[in-house]
């Protein structure tokens, strides 16, 4: 086996491999951009080689420079992970050339899948089924056309250069064929440098089924069961699952069968992946090749119990494949979802900046967390804005939904937009639980994947309210000599009926509350209404009581800007520091002992209707009277103390019920 490889990569994947490789014993060499020095793929490989500036382009696709790092620091082989390098024909030479084992297919087979219509001509030979349509090197507008309505429609042209869902269009009618193809030829002349087309039957509600392959470098394949990734949106992955709803075990068998077949066609080695359109009908279709370990692998390695970067390791350095089809078995199913620093709210415009609160779920045989990043990152704008991949296992579907959901409910993100609501809304969608799956289901399903918040606003603020006190308290306590009688500024644990001010911005909304603290107990003032609220905050976890009704969340506040987490949503406001003084409540008095003194005079009792500036209790000190008045309008509830009792500053004297606002 090999003793040290070089990693061409960054984040979750080169994060990924690097586990792998270590549990194997082998070194690991990683190479990273300036952008990259602090990254959690350079702090894991055993060494790490700076290879230039942020931009791709002059980093991780600089096959030159890497290849030189792997001759000089003795790597024996190169892991390309996915994307950058990872089917680039001529890095793969290029290792060659250089005596350096490529971990992935031969050159000329990621040059096989390169072209759209060679590669339906090598899977047609194959006898892998294909959309019914033309691939062939005629492309004048009259065969095309004779070939359109052999087809019939609707049906797709698409680019023999494109991919990934570029250079499609939908064609309806043979009377629109003739504008449609000069359209697409033009479109793709510009975009590909290669106006040539296909054309094939529009399937109207396929879904995306892929086949994960391998092979070893004696000619042997096999196939480890399907993934279904029809989730997507403009054919980025969303949500991923092993195996595909619904799939019969014969459809199964014949496509993972048709699947290995096309990986023989084209003498394939290592880890690949054959993409199938699936239709209603159960019959499927070949669609590409992708020469590579895939973003969604995990769910494979979930249900079928196996290393996929183990095997590739294995199959590069020449020992057969760990199994044998009939020893691939099944349990269970998994899910993926892919988290993304991005505003599902901007149409999923790429969000940026700093991940300055970072919590995940715990890692168990349920649940596996992939990430290339911690606590305090940067998410750039250089590089794919994935954040992590979060997998889930269990034994039913259903079952692996509900871990799903919670498992994004302790997904905490505080400083880059991300997709965590979304993905929740997706996961818990019925819709999706019915396996109800299209490759037009984001589309389909847009009102309930953009959900209102689950939290009332009122009780968001006052949960805000409580966070920000508890806070305080807690930095306030931490700050302070414990034996000084000046440490603490407020007094807040006086039990003291001082009402303090809190203005929160959520969205455009400046909302202003009003807090009394009493006996660890607060009342809390919003828009009209009054929340009685018990709260206590351990670090980052707020348990809180309002009105009778226990929540319990997360949440971060970092200068002004305060994030809670409440069933995979997310609630953020503003923190005025400008109120961030103590007020007295109506302006006039306190019914707390404002010194040391003696009770002269109580002047009411129990029961009393009282109005604001009412004189309550006279205390006198150093020769002098003080009125302590009513703070609001009220009922007095209770009286601490009687005439001639000696008090000492900041005692409670006398309890008052406001009366003037209704208590929600
Ligand atoms: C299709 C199709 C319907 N009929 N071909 C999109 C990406 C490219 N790899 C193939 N794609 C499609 N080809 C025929 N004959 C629908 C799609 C398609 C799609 C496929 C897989 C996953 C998501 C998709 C979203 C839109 C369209």
């Amino acid at each position: 086996m090999f003793s040290k490889i070089l990693i061409a990569n960054r984040g979750e994947i080169a994060c990924r491999i690097i586990q792998t490789a270590h549990r194997m014993g082998i070194r690991v060499v990683a190479v990273y951009s300036d952008a990259d020095a602090d990254a959690r793929h350079v702090a894991m490989a055993d060494e790490a080689f700076n290879i230039g500036p942020a931009p791709s382009s002059e980093s991780y696709l600089r096959s030159d420079k890497i290849i030189e790092i792997a001759k000089e620091s003795g790597a024996q082989a190169i892991h390309p992970g996915y994307g950058f390098l990872s089917e680039n024909t001529q890095f793969a030479e290029a290792c060659e050339a250089n005596d350096i084992v490529f971990i992935g297919p031969p050159s000329s087979a990621i040059a096989a899948m390169g072209s759209k219509s060679a590669a339906k001509a090598i899977m047609e030979k194959a006898g892998v089924p294909l959309v019914p349509g033309y691939h062939g090197d005629d492309q004048s507008p009259e065969t095309l056309r004779a070939e359109a309505e052999k087809c019939g429609f609707p049906l797709l042209l698409k680019a023999v250069a494109g991919g990934g869902g570029k250079g499609m269009r939908v064609v309806e009618r043979l009377e629109d064929f003739d504008d449609a193809l000069a359209a697409a030829k033009r479109e793709s002349k510009n975009a590909f440098g290669n106006p040539d087309m296909l054309i094939e039957r529009y399937l109207t509600q396929p879904r995306h089924v892929e086949i994960q392959v391998f092979c070893d470098q004696d000619g042997h394949g096999v196939y480890l069961a399907e993934r279904d990734c029809s989730v997507q949106r403009r054919h980025q992955k969303v949500l991923e699952e092993a195996p595909a709803p619904g799939l019969s075990e014969e459809t199964r068998k014949a496509m993972g069968e048709a699947a290995v077949k096309a990986a023989q066609a084209i003498n394939y080695v290592g880890a690949g992946t054959v993409e199938f359109l699936y239709d209603v009908d159960g019959s499927f279709f070949f669609m590409e090749m992708n020469t590579r370990l895939q973003v969604e692998h995990p769910v494979t390695e979930m249900v079928t119990g196996q290393d996929l970067v183990e095997w590739q390791l294995k199959v590069a350095w020449g020992e057969p494949l760990p199994l044998e089809q009939s020893q691939v078995k099944t349990r269970g199913h998994a899910l993926e979802a892919r988290i993304y620093a991005e505003d599902p709210d901007q149409d999923f415009l790429p969000a940026t900046g700093n991940l300055r609160y970072l919590s995940t779920p715990d890692e168990s045989v349920h649940v596996r967390v992939d990430t290339g990043v911690t606590e305090g990152d940067e998410i750039s704008i250089h590089y794919d804005p994935m954040i992590a991949k979060l997998i889930v296992w269990d034994e039913t579907r259903d079952q692996a939904i509900n871990r799903m959901v919670q498992a994004l409910e302790h997904y905490r993100i505080a400083g880059v937009k991300t997709n965590i609501r979304f993905l929740h809304a997706l996961a818990d969608a019925q819709p999706f639980r019915e396996a109800d799956l299209t490759t037009g289901f984001i589309d389909d399903h847009r009102e309930l994947l953009f959900p209102k918040s689950k939290l009332d606003t009122h009780k968001a603020l006052v949960l805000a309210a409580g966070f920000v006190l508890e806070q305080r308290k807690s930095r306030e306590v931490v700050s302070t000599d414990p034996w000084s009688p000046f440490g603490r500024q407020n007094s807040w644990r006086m039990n003291s009926e001082y009402a303090q001010p809190l203005k929160l911005q959520v969205g455009e909304d400046i909302h202003e509350l009003k807090v009394l603290e009493r006996d660890d107990r607060y009342q809390v003032h919003v828009g009209g209404s009054v929340y009685n609220l018990t709260s206590r905050l351990d670090d980052d976890y707020l348990q809180a009581v309002i009105n009778g009704h226990r929540i319990s969340i997360h949440g971060n506040l970092h200068n002004d800007k305060l994030v809670l987490f409440y069933e995979g949503d997310t609630f953020q406001c503003t923190v005025y520091r400008e109120t961030y003084g103590l007020e007295e409540m109506a302006g006039e008095g306190s019914l707390s002992a404002p010194m040391n003194g003696a009770v002269v005079a109580i002047q009411a009792k129990v029961g009393d209707t009282v109005t604001a500036g009412q004189t309550l209790v006279i205390m006198e000190a150093m020769k002098m009277e003080h009125a302590i008045k009513a703070p609001a309008d009220g009922v007095v509830t209770d009286i601490f103390f009687a005439e001639g009792d000696q008090v000492s500053e900041g005692a409670d004297l006398i309890a008052i019920e406001a009366s003037d606002e209704e208590v929600a």
